[in-house]
């Protein structure tokens, strides 16, 4: 059951796009207090709270303080509370079961037993908001409750379920091709390679630098006759210069936000200074996603979209502001006092909070400051290109994920994880979130496999593709000036080759779990616990996860491990694989085991009774045989298999789906 209740006057989100009436008696629950800006809820001892989509920290997200306001960050860290993405969604679990769901745009904070470990107390900028409560028989019975309201994820095309490389710091079409023979040399799968901000010309979104790319267009058609996608990045800001289309028909038709004197706001990011086209408002939502038109007329369909939180390097007032300060401080003899003003002053320049109180939107002719919409800024970037798409593209489906997002961006696009690093901690982060994300409606979704920033090692990108080959999008990118992790950058090419092979014996199985959690609101990877309910141990488990029905996962994310502990909530086959033809399976008890498993072995579990498909080996996508499938697990055992063409936007669960 969903009820629904309304502080002050909400700004429209559009996340929940089923009509609840709304209800006028009392919020269940909770304890609504600061002029109905702080709501409190008692929690008991055993009681675990899930949700808030991408947030650092485990799967029960008790003992923090969590904050939604999208924020560049590159430092996802224990003590880190906000990322890219702001999904109010929460669900508790425990002496009482429920789910929330704060439909919120500006700053709302979550403190989940964090300065009391028994009080949940969440607290909104102010009092104008939705905010909706589920009920239902179990923690998945509520998501799907939830899923329903807020409408059907994105769907993908299979392509993009293919293996990726991606660098920041592909420079050229050379460069690009470099990637595509290496892959082949090697015998590497490949169905993309995607294109950071440098195929564009000094930065400016829609444009190509033909120094460096003399015809991408040549190149793309090149590229898709050897099976290969380019997937251009698209960034938020649109460059100040006279004569860039883009820039000035922004300019004739008022497209960009706003300043305080009702001038067009100006910050800089990658292309120098840039104004913020004003998704809120639906004129420039149509004509940013036309500009896509540009790249699909090349035969590109697929996207990312970037720096949509917005990132702010600096904005021209506070810039000139900090310049001024230094200058006077300059000129003084500089105490401590003064260097510690300085260092702060110039640290502080970037993505400042405040400078999100400086920009105004247009909503229904109405002046809205930023602050109050600020997370809803890169789901309304992301909607323009989807709707764009859908006009231009009626039947085919394009590429598209996001860095930024709101509940409600998943109707129109995928989310990567954003600026994680070659950590062995965030492999660990990296699959604790995929259920929270699947909670708010996002399934296509993945993190950089074997990390954005800093340098990744051999082991760390064996063990976290091992994880990957399950994730929807499969991603390998990485940060200019770090350890370059191309495979064939390593020694080993001829086992992490082998994994990405197994991953495309899995696409027919993850593909198939993927469209029917789309289609069914269902979950594809969920904690342990929404399926063995009244298991301890399972509810205590932060480092294995489901996969629809069928599948445990049970990642090794610690350097030099021999194995880890895997804890069975009931009897399973362990499945041993170092590469798609050589496997071994053993049944084992329900309990706790030791599973040693060698960096080249890939080790996860199939549940009681089950059994997946498996295809043959496939250079890539467009070459899987899903007619010969093989099957791996319990004997007698039958799959209910999804299958489509991939590619066109028919989607007919009961006649693509059947019992193998
Ligand atoms: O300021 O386009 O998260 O994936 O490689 C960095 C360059 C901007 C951030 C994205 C990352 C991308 C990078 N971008």
């Amino acid at each position: 059951m969903i009820t629904k209740y309304q502080y002050g006057n909400p700004i429209e989100t559009d996340a929940v796009v089923k009509d609840i009436p709304l209800s006028y008696g009392k919020l269940p629950f909770f304890n609504v207090t600061n002029g109905n800006t702080t709501f409190s809820y008692v929690l008991s001892e055993n009681d675990i709270v899930y949700g808030l989509g991408e947030q650092v920290r485990g799967i029960n997200k008790r003992g923090w303080k969590y904050k939604s306001y999208n924020f560049d960050n590159p430092n996802h860290q224990e003590d880190t509370n906000s990322l890219y993405g702001a999904h109010n969604f929460l669900l508790i679990s425990g002496e009482k079961m429920f789910g929330v769901f704060f439909d919120y745009a500006g700053l709302i904070e979550f403190d989940i037993g964090y300065t009391d470990h028994k009080m949940l107390i969440v607290t909104a900028d102010d009092e104008n908001m939705k905010v909706y409560i589920l009920t239902g028989e179990t923690e998945l019975d509520i998501v799907k409750q939830f899923r329903e309201i807020i409408g059907q994820s994105y769907i993908a095309p299979k392509w993009a379920f293919g293996y990726g490389q991606s660098r920041w710091g592909y420079k050229t079409e050379e460069d690009i091709r470099e990637v595509a023979d290496k892959h082949e040399k090697y015998n590497i799968p490949l169905d993309s390679i995607y294109l950071d901000i440098d195929y564009m010309e000094r930065y400016k979104d829609f444009t190509v630098d033909t120094q460096r790319f003399k015809d991408l267009k040549k190149l793309q058609e090149e590229m898709l006759k050897r099976g290969i996608h380019l997937v251009p990045i698209i960034d938020a800001g649109v460059k100040i210069e006279k004569g860039y289309a883009v820039y000035e028909e922004g300019i004739k038709y008022d497209y960009f936000c706003k300043d305080e004197d009702g001038e067009n706001f100006v910050g800089a990011v990658w292309p120098g200074r840039v104004h913020f086209p004003d998704f809120m408002k639906p004129e420039t939502r149509r004509w940013f996603g036309d500009q896509y038109a540009v790249l699909l007329d090349m035969g590109i369909d697929g996207f990312w979209n970037d720096m949509n939180e917005p990132a702010i390097f600096y904005t021209q007032k506070r810039l000139e502001s900090v310049m001024r300060r230094v200058n006077e401080l300059s000129k003084q003899n500089m105490g401590i006092d003064e260097f510690f003003e300085f260092k702060g002053l110039v640290e502080g320049i970037s993505n400042n909070i405040e400078d999100y109180n400086t920009f105004f939107h247009d909503i229904n002719g109405k002046k809205v400051a930023h602050k109050k919409v600020h997370n809803l800024y890169g789901y309304q970037m992301t909607r323009a290109a989807y709707e764009a798409f859908d006009r231009m593209e009626k039947n085919k489906r394009i590429l598209m994920f996001s860095r930024s997002s709101y509940i409600g961006a998943h109707r129109y696009g995928g989310i990567w994880h954003g600026d994680n690093k070659s950590w062995w901690s965030h492999l660990l982060m990296n699959m604790q979130m995929l259920p929270a994300l699947n909670m708010a409606g996002f399934i296509f979704s993945g993190a950089d496999t074997c990390g954005f920033g800093s340098n990744a090692t051999e082991d760390l990108v064996m063990r976290w593709l091992q994880l990957s080959i399950f994730t929807p999008l499969m991603r390998n990118h990485s940060a200019i000036g770090t350890r370059e992790q191309e495979l064939y950058q390593f020694q080993n090419v001829a086992d992490t080759k082998k994994i990405i092979e197994i991953r495309y014996g899995l696409i027919p199985y993850i593909y198939s779990e993927y469209m029917k959690a789309v289609l069914n609101n269902d979950m594809m990877f969920k904690p342990l616990a929404f399926d063995f309910r009244d298991d301890i141990l399972a509810k205590a488990t932060e480092d294995q996860i489901l996969l629809g029905n069928e599948v445990m996962i049970t990642p090794i994310y610690k350097q030099n491990a021999i194995g880890r502990y895997v804890y069975l909530p009931e009897e399973m086959m362990m499945v041993r694989m170092t590469s798609l033809d050589q496997v071994e399976t053993k049944i084992l008890s329900k309990g706790h085991h030791y599973i040693q498993a060698k960096l080249n072995e890939l080790v996860f579990f199939i549940r009681h009774g089950k059994k997946i498909p498996i295809a043959k080996k496939a250079k890539n996508t467009a070459e899987l045989h899903t007619q010969k499938l093989l099957f791996l697990g319990w004997k007698d055992a039958s799959y209910l298999y999804y299958e489509d063409d991939g590619i066109s936007r028919k989607y007919d669960l009961e006649k693509n789906t059947k019992i193998i």
